[in-house]
């Protein structure tokens, strides 16, 4: 794969926002639906944080956030384990994320009947970074292959640009290379990379 890193791009200013996906406990090492060093992101992810804090942008902080009957789950038919129960340890925030005090949460598949992997589905997400002015949004967390992919790919239908904070995402790869695939998809509908990828698969 021909990947351009283009570090220029990180430089960032008013029109910019960050986004944090579902950096939750059940997809942790240990977690219910525990995604392969799903903690890696964590610092890089905090150091992306601190310098929106610094620069006072807007970060945005995506969790999943079931029903206990949620039509994901296998027991409903789903493909996956119970995860990200709304309210649980599992669905919280991993202790070590920093989050700040006036950040927005976006809570995504709340109901039972609709799955939805990207932060924009369901949500007020696009009509709130609308409402802000931004343009350009930042994007790291998990699942590289699921719900980081979906939210690129909707952000760039939203028209947004897309900054993919490589070295802070990490993929479920439930089939090897399911990972690159999704990075290859993000590259193809117009992100950019700007930090080294990390690819298991
Ligand atoms: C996710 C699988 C199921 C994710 C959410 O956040 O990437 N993956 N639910
Ligand atoms: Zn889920």
């Amino acid at each position: 794969m021909a990947v351009k890193i283009n570090p220029n791009r990180a430089a960032i200013a008013v029109g910019d926002a960050l986004i944090v996906v579902d950096v939750q406990n059940d997809f942790l090492p240990g977690g219910a639906l525990a995604v392969p060093a799903g903690d890696d992101v964590i610092e890089p992810l905090n150091r992306a944080i601190e310098a929106f804090e610094r620069a006072r942008l807007p970060v945005y902080y995506s969790r999943d956030w079931h029903p206990p009957n949620h039509c994901s789950f296998k027991a409903q038919g789903g493909p996956w384990p119970p995860h990200c129960i709304a309210k649980s340890d599992g669905a919280a925030f991993a202790s070590k994320l920093r989050l700040l005090e006036d950040a927005a949460v976006i809570s995504k598949a709340t109901t039972a009947e609709v799955d939805a992997y990207s932060a924009f589905q369901g949500t007020t997400l696009a009509a709130q970074l609308t409402a802000g002015r931004v343009r350009r949004v930042f994007v790291g967390g998990l699942a590289t292959d699921y719900c980081v992919r979906a939210t690129v790919l909707d952000a760039r239908k939203h028209g947004f640009e897309v900054e993919l904070l490589g070295d802070a995402v990490r993929a479920v790869e439930v089939e090897a290379g399911d990972g690159r695939r999704a990075l290859e998809e993000m590259l193809q509908q117009g992100a950019h990379l700007i930090a080294s990828p990390t690819v298991t698969g």
